[in-house]
């Protein structure tokens, strides 16, 4: 898929404002400054669409930008900043629950993990409470330009382990090369398409 068309469209702050447009959504979660926000620069080509900081928590704001016409990313707030702290996180009560709950046409949530690290309970929580509400789901391990392609293998098998999910499931990135770039957006497209072709079959019954 070419990437012609990246705009911003707003920031919502408010579980009331949420965007219920209809519009296909694919978010973007994961913990502050694992690089939700550098990987949708890399995926549109745009350097600061979506703003980003070596500062974890920049991300305060659900934000939406439109792709293409025809779909839309969404920069979640990142979760486990430090001074937020497990207790007053309350992810499933806040912002991010909110939208992950209630967005109709949320098609697919990709959850960021660092290629580097063991995932946080926050990590293995974000998977559960997506299994459990059936929301379809990609993990996308971030900043594997910071590893040998070796140890990136290695990694995804740890990763896929820790957060019980098949490897297949877990797509290596970088924002520095593109790596994982073609893949995500041909996964974009399929879902998109089979979307499509499912809402036709809709429209003969
Ligand atoms: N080497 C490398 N650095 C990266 C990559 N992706 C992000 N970074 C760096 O990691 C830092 C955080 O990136 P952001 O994209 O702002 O992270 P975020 O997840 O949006 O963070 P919050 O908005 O705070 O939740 C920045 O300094 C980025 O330059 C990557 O693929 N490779
Ligand atoms: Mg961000």
């Amino acid at each position: 898929m070419n990437i012609t068309k990246a705009i911003y469209k707003t920031s919502v702050v408010e579980k009331g404002k949420l965007l219920m447009d209809g519009v296909p959504e694919f978010a973007f979660v994961g913990r502050s400054n694992v690089g939700k926000s550098s990987l949708i620069n890399k995926l549109v080509n745009v350097k600061r669409l979506a703003k980003t900081s070596s500062t974890p928590g920049l991300t305060k704001m659900v934000n939406y930008f439109d792709i293409n016409d025809r779909f839309r990313f969404v920069d979640l707030p990142g979760y486990g900043y430090a001074k937020v702290g497990r207790k007053q996180l309350g992810i499933w009560a806040g912002l991010m629950g909110e939208y992950l709950i209630s967005s109709p046409s949320l098609e697919t949530v990709f959850v960021l993990v660092d290629i580097r690290h063991e995932p946080s309970e926050l990590d293995k929580e974000m998977v559960k409470f997506l299994v459990y509400h059936g929301l379809p789901f990609m993990i996308l391990a971030t900043k594997c330009d910071k590893l040998s392609k070796t140890r990136v293998a290695a990694q995804i098998k740890v990763l896929a382990s820790a957060l019980n999910v098949r490897e297949d499931f877990i797509i290596p990135t970088s924002s520095e090369n593109g790596l994982g770039r073609d893949k995500v957006l041909s996964y974009i497209e399929n879902q998109l398409l089979s979307n499509e072709e499912n809402g036709d079959e809709d429209n003969n019954q």
